[in-house]
């Protein structure tokens, strides 16, 4: 997957209208809800192979949220990259673009998932590509969860599920 030139910040519509209605219900137990570990599990983490350093890398994954509130993942990092930027893909006159998204919301009971086509976490500036059979530390940051650092698979180069 190439990295190309849209840096527009958006996010991804549905989810953050049922972020909004999650606030909502759970403004006046603030303190309840606050008080409340959160349940977001992060599951499977794997990247195809990359053939050179300078190639851009795609991180794939999913989030569980068995937590009764809303969360949202909002960064992530890993010492194989410099940026580990969150992406969403769109699609606009049959050309696939990568967008920039700021955070990627959890619905409570909902599993968000990072596919290839669609939300995933891309790599830019690494030192070395990344080896089919190796496996590398991703931290993940959660506005409720807090970090969460998990091992990423890497699978042959072209591996698209
Ligand atoms: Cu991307």
């Amino acid at each position: 997957m190439r990295q190309r030139g849209a840096t527009a910040t958006v996010a991804v519509a549905m989810p953050i209208l049922r972020f909004t209605a999650a606030l909502a219900l759970y403004a006046g137990i603030a303190v309840a809800a606050h008080a409340q570990t959160a349940g977001v599990t992060v599951g499977a983490p794997w990247a195809p192979a990359t053939i050179t350093a300078n190639q851009a890398g795609a991180i794939y994954l999913s989030v569980t949220n068995k937590g009764a509130k809303a969360d949202r993942l909002t960064a992530a990092a890993t010492p194989v990259a410099a940026q580990a930027m969150l992406h969403d893909t769109v699609f606009a006159d049959n050309v696939a673009r990568m967008l920039m998204v700021t955070a990627i919301d959890v619905p409570p009971g909902e599993t968000a998932a990072l596919e290839p086509g669609g939300i995933h976490i891309m790599l830019t500036g690494m030192a070395k590509p990344l080896t089919a059979g190796s496996k590398f530390p991703l931290t993940l940051t959660f506005r409720d969860a807090g970090k969460i650092t998990v091992e990423v698979e890497v699978r042959p180069f072209g591996t698209t599920r």
